[in-house]
């Protein structure tokens, strides 16, 4: 064992041993290369790390020409698909378990998550699939995760308090980019040539551990897009953030009612904004369009039982009740 190696490198050697993947491997083995001393000692070190480097980024491209071959995305659940993504330890896992009551497995050193993890958040009568990824840095991230994001609806980007959150954003936001990956202010998730564009809100999380919230305001003040600090650990402000998680999905829920009975307020059709009245009856049942009579609405701008027309879009929380031919 030659001398002189650093408490840095000794920590990304164990890390190296430690890891799961190959991708992380790979980062942890780059990482050893780089805070190794670069001195007459350590040269055959040097050398081997280097070659473990190149044999492992060769046997990675087999498995990636292999995997891809193949379907590896995540298939969606529930009103709507949310990629948890960020940096490194900043509470990815910690929203998934508080969130989905999955326990995604939290570690306190970086670099941990090398499989997705995913379960349901519940709210209200609606649920949610959150998928927890690995953390997004360059060299890093596994490709699964840029096909994911591919399919995805929506993304909640979550930074950490503890350092200055523009840095973390556009550190993110570059990566992305050279992955044909661009978050949008708000609105439909759309894809222009190769690009594919993702609505995103931000959590700031950790903010039980800063006193000063100076970085933090000016963040907030200058993204047109909602950030919300909260402690993903305490479990605060669960409400105010699946509020924005529906917002971004671009879902309405709609209510149906039997003639001459209470509403079912427990099961709503969650369907696409801007979806009408018969776009609605196709999606309950494909019979009902032939059938289809003319339907009554309860609720928003219109009065109890109004008749409505058969290609208005409907709104959020609208009851309906749909009277067919015989
Ligand atoms: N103080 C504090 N620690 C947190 C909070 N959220 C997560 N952590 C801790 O930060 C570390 C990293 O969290 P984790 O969810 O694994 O981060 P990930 O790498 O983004 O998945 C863990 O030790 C968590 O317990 C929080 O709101 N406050
Ligand atoms: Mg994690």
């Amino acid at each position: 064992m030659p001398a002189n190696l650093t408490p840095d490198y000794l920590r990304n050697e164990k890390n190296y041993k430690l890891a799961a993947d190959q991708d992380e491997k790979l980062y942890w083995l780059e990482q050893m290369y780089s805070t190794i001393p670069k001195h007459k000692g350590t040269e055959k070190l040097q050398g081997e790390i280097k070659k473990k480097i190149s044999q492992l980024k060769k046997s990675m491209e087999g498995v990636v020409k292999k995997k891809s071959s193949v379907s590896n995305k995540i298939e969606k659940s529930g009103a709507a698909q949310i990629l948890v993504i960020g940096p490194a330890n900043a509470g990815k896992s910690t929203f998934l378990t508080m969130y989905t009551g999955h326990s995604s497995q939290v570690e306190r050193y970086a670099y941990t998550t090398t499989d997705f993890v995913l379960g349901m958040g519940d709210w209200e009568d609606i649920s949610f699939q959150f998928i927890d990824t690995p953390a997004i840095k360059e060299g890093f991230t596994p490709f699964l995760v840029f096909n994911q994001l591919r399919i995805a609806d929506l993304v909640i980007v979550i930074l950490t308090s503890e350092s200055d959150p523009s840095t973390q954003y556009e550190e993110l936001t570059q990566f992305l980019g050279k992955k044909n990956i661009r978050l949008l202010a708000s609105g439909e998730k759309y894809e222009k040539e190769g690009t594919v564009n993702l609505p995103h809100m931000i959590i700031m999380n950790k903010i039980d551990l800063i006193d000063d919230y100076t970085a933090l305001d000016d963040f907030r003040d200058s993204m047109d897009i909602k950030v919300i600090s909260t402690s993903l650990i305490l479990g605060d402000d669960r409400n105010e953030i699946m509020e924005e998680v529906f917002a971004l999905s671009r879902k309405i829920r709609i209510y149906t009612k039997e003639q001459g009975e209470k509403p079912n307020m427990k099961d709503p059709f969650v369907v696409d904004e801007g979806t009408t009245v018969i776009d609605l009856a196709a999606h309950i049942h494909k019979d009902f369009v032939a059938q289809f009579n003319y339907a009554r609405v309860w609720g928003g701008e219109f009065y109890d039982g109004q008749r409505i027309g058969k290609i208005e879009p409907l709104s959020e929380g609208l009851v309906i009740e749909f009277y067919l031919h015989d």
